[in-house]
């Protein structure tokens, strides 16, 4: 007798359906979206509590709603992916596509950008923002693109650098921090700020900062405040000196090739998510920055203002008398100084 197979069931067809639409969805359907989506691989030193770190989330999120399934964002931090410096170069490569880039590091290429490395010359974070969304910013973003092949998207506000002391000093003037071992980060216009402070400066990685703070293989460090909350510095310093000496900026930014080979609709919406980004990192550092001295007072270091003016001069005087100036396009610094 033959023997007869039970028919199927009406649901046991839906679902086998089913399955087979699943299938076929997934060797066809789904991974070639997830093929077509652009990566936008993000590489930055900071760590995740900092602000600009933070911002890449926002970046993230933005650009997942304005787009959904277009883009495939990763996040490296903590330099996991390339070390602090080295992402320019990293981009130009063709191996990631956005970073943050500090003036000094556009330096290396554009030296016009030495000037925003000098102490005292931004007086503050308003001025910062007038600066490189007006026209001085527009002129260095279209040479930094032509030299760097790097696009400017936003600029974010890192924040006033400080002096942080592993150990309590009296510092009124420069002077007074003669033979202290300054980290600064590695390039010749970090190393000459931390010169032109009076300190001997020398070279770390932002990852090796903390270690150098608590060995005391390094004296001090300079940094915002809230990055020195961020990386966790006032756990192994004692003394914060409010030198204001450097309104500090980063600017996020994308690989040309990256940028170019995005329609006109993905580009506005890849730079409305850098602006809400930095707008992020702007709004919440600002604030922070204004409440931390209260934070590190209970934390146990001293906080301590220099006479002001006398950083300032020696300050100044260095860049002069190293004719640092003379890589500055002429008239740079009266522009800056007449931006309100
Ligand atoms: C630092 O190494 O001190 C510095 O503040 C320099 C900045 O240009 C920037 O690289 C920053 O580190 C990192 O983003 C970590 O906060």
């Amino acid at each position: 007798m033959q023997k007869r197979f039970p028919v199927a069931s009406a649901t046991w067809r839906r679902r086998s359906l089913l399955a087979t639409c699943a299938a076929t969805a997934l060797s066809q359907g789904l991974p070639a979206m997830a093929q077509s989506k652009i990566m936008l691989r993000i590489s930055s030193p900071a760590v995740p509590e900092d602000w600009h770190a933070k911002m890449w989330t926002v970046f993230k999120e933005h650009l997942d709603k304005s787009a959904p399934g277009e883009f495939d964002v990763q996040i490296n931090l903590n330099a996991s992916l390339f070390k602090q410096g080295a992402e320019p170069a990293a981009m130009a490569r063709g191996n990631l596509e956005l970073t943050t880039v500090s003036a000094a590091d556009m330096a290396k290429i554009v030296p016009a950008f030495s000037i925003f490395t000098a102490g005292y010359v931004v007086r503050d974070p308003v001025q910062q923002q007038k600066i490189f969304n007006g026209p001085i910013g527009t002129d260095l973003f279209k040479t930094v693109s032509e030299k760097m092949d790097i696009s400017v998207l936003s600029t974010c506000y890192l924040g006033t650098r400080q002096l942080n002391l592993r150990d309590v000093r009296q510092v009124r003037n420069p002077a007074d921090l003669k033979g202290i071992k300054l980290r600064m980060p590695g390039s010749k216009d970090w190393l000459f700020l931390g010169e032109a402070l009076g300190a001997t400066a020398t070279p770390l990685a932002f990852g090796e900062v903390y270690m150098g703070l608590k060995s005391g293989t390094i004296d001090a460090q300079d940094n915002p405040l809230p990055t020195v909350k961020a990386a966790k510095f006032y756990e192994v310093t004692k003394q914060i000196v409010l030198t204001s000496h450097l309104v500090d900026g980063l600017f996020i930014a994308i690989s040309n090739k990256a940028l170019q080979a995005l329609s006109p609709a993905q580009r506005s919406k890849v730079q409305g998510a850098a602006q809400a980004a930095a707008a992020f990192n702007n709004e919440n550092r600002l604030k922070e920055e204004s409440q931390l001295v209260e934070f590190f007072k209970k934390e146990g270091l001293q906080i301590s203002t220099p006479d002001l003016d006398a950083f300032h001069k020696t300050v100044q005087t260095a860049y002069q008398n190293a004719d640092y100036g003379k890589t500055w396009p002429a008239g740079l610094l009266e522009r800056i100084h007449a931006v309100r």
